[in-house]
């Protein structure tokens, strides 16, 4: 068999040529990367949960949480410690192998960790990994949390550095870096994507991978976002992004990082069957489960089920045999 390269120093011309390839081009070296390490009809599945809603000093334009503009998000405080577990638990029951607790946080505040910690403990001990989005951390913080035995951290680079100014002003990409260097410094596996359909341009997209596939260690974890317009965000009426584009992302990142899992992220609840199942053999293999992301809707766990079903395909972890979508 094939070795798998592991490449950090992607040139801009290359990740511009795959692009450029004709799409079923793309899709065939993308789905020969892909088979390479993982069992193509599988998909991994976490449920996310949004801890601590809206009220976010950021000013993400896209994010319906920040407390810049007027959205249809209600802001309330840090949830309890028991709600979430119970949560964990029902997403457990659903089939999710992994439970992600997000956070409308510039950064954790010091009296908010041990609730945290207890949270990430409460998950680990129902068996399930543990994934923590929480805004910048410090090295301290990050050591922290992965004392109390987080698995993942989420932070996502959303876009290229340059275009990432005309998202974001409050903070910079060079501290999402830093964020992401101290995570990993901490030993927690890093989950890092983006976001498509923000009015950025091609060259964008490119830097984007580019950057997230020339760190140091790809991120364990890419989540591909298309974005979810809602009432009040800057973003909103932002031109619809095209769907073969967003398979060609999903492509492209699978060819630069061949042994990540790829999330097909937010945007499903949009997306047709077709697109999906083309973002599955584009080698997406991972997707949030559950009805809500963090504050909008995501497909119910019963149509997920049904749309693998059609597709042959099963959750991780799941065997043939046992598969509950086969009924
Ligand atoms: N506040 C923390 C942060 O920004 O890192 C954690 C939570 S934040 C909501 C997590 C990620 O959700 C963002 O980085 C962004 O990529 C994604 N996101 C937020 N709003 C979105 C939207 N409307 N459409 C698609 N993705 C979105
Ligand atoms: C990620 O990349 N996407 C998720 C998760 N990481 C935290 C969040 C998507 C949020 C979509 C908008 C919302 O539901 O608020
Ligand atoms: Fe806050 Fe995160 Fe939303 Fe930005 S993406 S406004 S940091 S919750």
């Amino acid at each position: 068999m094939q070795t798998i390269t592991i490449r950090h120093d992607w040139q801009p011309e290359e990740v511009s040529a795959l692009f450029a390839l004709p799409l079923n081009e793309l899709l065939f070296q993308a789905q020969t990367v892909h088979r390479q390490c993982f069992d193509p009809n599988e998909v991994q599945v976490s449920t996310l949960l949004s801890i601590k809603t809206g009220g976010c000093p950021e000013d993400c334009k896209y994010c319906p949480q920040s407390a810049h503009f007027e959205t249809p998000v209600k802001a309330s405080k840090l949830i309890d410690v028991e709600k979430v577990l119970a949560d964990a638990a029902k997403a457990k029951e659903a089939g999710a192998t992994r439970f992600c607790m997000g956070a409308a946080w510039r950064s954790p505040k010091q009296r908010d960790m041990g609730d945290i910690k207890d949270m990430i403990k409460g998950v680990e001990a129902l068996g399930m990994e543990s994934c923590m989005t929480l805004g910048m951390l410090t090295r301290e913080q990050a050591d922290e949390l992965k004392g109390a035995g987080l698995d993942y951290y989420n932070h996502n680079l959303d876009t290229s550095e340059a275009y990432y100014k005309e998202i974001i002003t409050t903070r910079t990409y060079q501290e999402r870096l830093d964020t992401l260097d101290n995570v990993r410094a901490a030993g927690i596996k890093v989950c890092c994507g983006g976001i498509v359909g923000m009015g950025e341009g091609a060259t964008d997209r490119v830097e984007l991978l580019r950057t997230l596939a020339n760190l140091p260690e790809h991120p364990e974890s890419v989540p591909i976002n298309m974005l979810v317009q809602v009432e009040g965000t800057p973003l909103n009426g932002t031109e619809n992004f095209d769907a073969l584009d967003f398979v060609r992302m999903i492509a492209v990142a699978r060819i630069l990082m061949p042994a990540s899992y790829v999330r097909l992220s937010a945007g499903r609840e949009q997306m047709d069957d077709s697109t999906q199942a083309l973002c599955f053999f584009a080698g997406a293999n991972s997707i949030f489960y559950g009805e809500q992301l963090l504050t909008t809707p995501n497909p119910s766990e019963n149509a997920d089920r049904a749309l693998l079903a059609k597709l042959g395909m099963r959750l991780e972890g799941e065997t043939p045999t046992t598969s509950k979508n086969a009924a």
